[in-house]
């Protein structure tokens, strides 16, 4: 597809007009806002061209198309993206300065769309950005919810949260449908009429649909996110109004939108509740009714679905689009149950993305019955259906009076994915042990990456500039060539540059972290970064162990070589989740304590950056030097962060855990810091009643470090605050901490003697960005096309 050539002339005209025509404003009295949207609304337009042609093709050619549900999609700022996707940076960047106007403020101006937890919703995003760069005919699926993610602040270092208001202002880049409108039921009871099964819902809620289009890389291709929000069916009553209740007159609209209102925090715990089940019908149902309408119009034979559509669930918070698909297949269109259920299964394909047990979906039949009863019938059937073919084995969806979402989704699906290698193998010998011996080759491995645009091109220009001038720009949509890199890594000019870049980043991070929140960094030191959904698998607490223990070191021989550091944590705790709170607490305490003190500060700084989102991310990231992947072997099923570090020439210390595998074996063992027990030494370690004690009494260390949180010697005013933590890690500890803990500590120390080698480690961190291509979305989206969907892309 062309691009459309314009001269930037051209642009500021298109600036001007957006500004005076769609704002209503004057440059001499427009604000920042007024700014950022007539700039949003020129690079739509342009983005537009693009996504009605590639919507046109994608009808001419009536190839497959992929739909991916997910009930979260962490895309934070798009004009940014949208700037940098059209290789429009210039352009904008002369536009706006021919008015006095900075571009950095106007994109800083832009809120985040935070609608997601963590990872499952940013590798959403990622596969959007690499569907629409491969030319992939696809659409993502999702919920328009009115708050995403709570915002985080700090009071006395205890985290506090608060709605998060991201539509308050207009959003340009979305276009409302009132048009596509559908209705959704739940509730009510199931007849038998005329031969035929009739679900009569009690009650009814609409979807209405929202897309942004979503462009590729260089503007060649745009796809489609879709998000339902939820309105009445009929949202006044005028009947009531008269009668003088207001307040009943408009409730049917304000009960309508709460199933759209609030993203659920919880990125690893399921919360079971009624309005979440309801959300997840909400979404997939409108999505599947949606997908039939676009295959009805071009199709009349239903046997053909597996060869046009393919559907993705992110996790099993979409599954019910199974049922569903099949509930319309049978009850409405009047293909048999064994013929609707194979059709069904040939297209629906499941994600899973933990294997924590505590996170796998399941709901209470009763509730889901009361909610859902047509579908828990064909719950029944399904299973019927599935042991009647393996009447050796009795593994159900439906057991001990719930229905469980993995084991529904994984007989639904015709391929079941982990998400790295490690991961996928853990996958066969635990969750799904049974279903795998059952059905071989359905589980296969797509290990996740990272769109090479937002997360190197966008967020770290300088670097990406150095790139580019040594390799050319190829590189940006095919990231494997950035091992056409390493020739030049021998060369120390070129070294100097890479480290130069480097040192540019972090004294931009230190200008934000000292302009918003008054600390000064040493730019000096190294910086060591952890920044993820604070849970207890993920280790954060063994990090601030660590640096307690360094500290009292410190303390010890003030005066002895140390190595500069500067440890910098950022990330949210589900509200409700009291443990990894406390984790919070401690840090900022710890922080408060060893950043006052004289001894210690020139080699120490300890700082927690609030209300961790895409944004911040996106100036952290650029400026590590060091990447702490530490969780517990086993547990993190993959990581994106880890690959977003590396490829920004950060090398990791970290476990044999998810991705971080993979990224050794690609990096290069010299190259990456590795510590710890590996996934089935975690199990057999778990056996020992003592293993915590064991550990403490071995390393004077890790006792001393435990000793200051039962001392209260980071809270003086409350010296009981951290006991319980200290309880934990000693008479308890599953996550193993205190295990792990004198290898880290090596670990760690053998850090501090690499970086005092600057050229050494300079080369290292050039070579984790040279091999580090590997781990680009666009990677594994090509996998998911070719292993999974049988999708091709439509760019010539
Ligand atoms: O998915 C994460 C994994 O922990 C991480 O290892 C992986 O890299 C990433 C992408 O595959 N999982 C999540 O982020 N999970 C959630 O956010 C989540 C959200 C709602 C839930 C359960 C989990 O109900």
């Amino acid at each position: 597809m062309a691009r459309s050539v314009q001269t930037s002339s051209n642009f500021r005209d298109a600036l001007l007009r957006h500004l005076t025509y769609t704002m209503g404003k004057d440059p001499e009295h427009a604000q920042p806002f007024d700014w950022r949207m007539a700039l949003s609304h020129a690079i739509r337009d342009r983005i537009v061209d693009t996504w009605v042609a590639s919507t046109r093709k994608t009808y001419e050619q009536d190839g497959k198309r992929v739909y991916y549900l997910s009930m979260e999609f962490l895309i934070g700022r798009l004009l940014e993206d949208g700037i940098f996707n059209l290789d429009m940076v210039e352009e904008a960047k002369e536009a706006l300065e021919s008015f006095g106007m900075d571009m950095r403020t106007i994109l800083d101006d832009e809120p985040d769309a935070a609608l997601g937890n963590g990872g499952l919703g940013r590798l959403a995003a990622c596969f959007l950005d690499s569907l629409s760069t491969i030319g992939c005919p696809a659409y993502g699926y999702g919920i328009r919810y009115e708050n995403g993610l709570f915002k985080q602040s700090f009071v006395d270092g205890c985290q506090v949260e608060s709605p998060e208001t991201w539509l308050q202002e207009p959003h340009p880049w979305e276009f409302e449908r009132p048009e596509v409108r559908i209705n959704i039921g739940f509730g009510g009871d199931v007849h038998f009429e005329n031969g035929k099964t009739v679900w009569r819902p009690a009650e009814m809620i609409q979807a209405e649909a929202f897309d942004t289009p979503i462009v590729g890389w260089q503007g060649r291709w745009a796809n489609t996110l879709r998000l339902w929000a939820g309105r009445a069916v009929d949202p006044f009553d005028l009947d009531l109004f008269n009668s003088g209740d207001f307040a009943a007159a408009s409730e049917h609209e304000a009960l309508a939108r709460t199933i759209s209102r609030v993203l659920y925090p919880e990125d690893s715990n399921e919360a079971g509740k009624e309005l979440r089940l309801k959300q997840e019908y909400f979404f997939s149902a409108a999505s599947i009714r949606d997908i039939l309408r676009r295959f009805d119009s071009q199709h009349n034979d239903l046997k053909l679905l597996p060869e046009k559509i393919a559907i993705q669930l992110n996790d099993t918070h979409p599954a019910i689009a199974g049922p569903e698909l099949l509930r319309i297949l049978h009850d409405e269109r009047g293909l048999s149950f064994e013929e609707a259920l194979h059709i069904t299964h040939h297209c629906m394909n499941y994600t899973n993305h933990t294997l924590l047990p505590e996170a796998l979906e399941r709901w209470d039949e009763r509730l889901f019955g009361r909610l859902l009863p047509r579908h828990l019938d064909i719950i029944n059937r399904i299973d019927d259906a599935h042991y009647k073919a393996n009447p050796h084995r009795t593994l159900s969806a439906r057991s001990d009076g719930q229905v469980k979402m993995g084991e529904l989704s994984f007989i639904m699906a015709n391929r079941v994915n982990g998400v790295s290698a490690l991961h996928t193998d853990l996958m066969k010998q635990t969750v799904f042990k049974e279903l795998n011996a059952l059905h071989p080759d359905r589980i296969v491995n797509e290990t996740n990456g990272v769109t090479p645009r937002r997360w190197l091109h966008s967020c770290n220009p300088a670097l990406s500039g150095l790139i580019t001038e040594t390799i050319g720009e190829d590189w940006i949509a095919d990231l494997e060539q950035l091992e056409k890199l390493e020739p030049s890594i021998e060369d120390q000019g070129w070294l100097d540059r890479f480290t130069d870049v480097k040192n540019a980043n972090k004294a931009a991070l230190c200008d934000y972290v000292a302009g918003v929140h008054g600390v000064n960094l040493n730019p000096e030191a190294m910086f060591d970064i952890q920044i993820k959904r604070m849970h207890e698998y993920k280790r954060q607490h063994l990090n601030i162990l660590e640096t307690i223990a360094h500290w009292q070191e410190i303390r010890d021989n003030p005066t002895a070589d140390w190595v500069p550091r500067v440890k910098i944590f950022a990330g949210k705790a589900a509200q409700g989740y009291h443990f990894a709170k406390d984790i919070i607490h401690l840090i900022n305490d710890v922080a408060k304590l060893v950043n006052a003190d004289a001894a210690t500060r020139d080699v120490l700084q300890v700082i927690f950056l609030p209300n961790y989102n895409v944004s911040l991310a996106e100036r952290l990231v650029p400026a590590a030097d060091l990447s702490e992947q530490i969780s517990t072997a086993g547990k993190e099923a993959s990581g994106t962060g880890n690959m977003k570090f590396a490829l920004n020439g950060a090398p990791t210390i970290g476990t044999l855990d998810g991705a971080n595998v993979e990224i050794r074996d690609h990096v290069g063992k010299e190259n990456f810091f590795l510590f710890g027990m590996l996934a089935d030494e975690v199990m057999q370690r778990r056996m020992m009643h003592d293993h915590a004690q064991q550990a403490i009494n071995a390393d004077p260390r890790l006792g001393r470090a435990l000793e200051a949180l039962r001392d209260g010697t980071f809270s003086p005013e409350d010296p009981g605050r951290y006991t319980h933590i200290a309880d934990n890690l000693t008479w308890s500890d599953y996550f193993l901490v205190c295990s792990d803990f004198t290898d880290y500590w090596r670990a760690q120390r053998e850090v501090d003697k690499a970086y005092q080698d600057r050229k050494a480690w300079a080369k290292m961190a050039a070579l984790n960005t040279a091999r580090s291509g590997w781990f680009s979305s666009d990677r594994t989206i090509h996998g998911y096309m070719c292993d999974i969907w049988g999708a091709k892309s439509l760019i010539p």
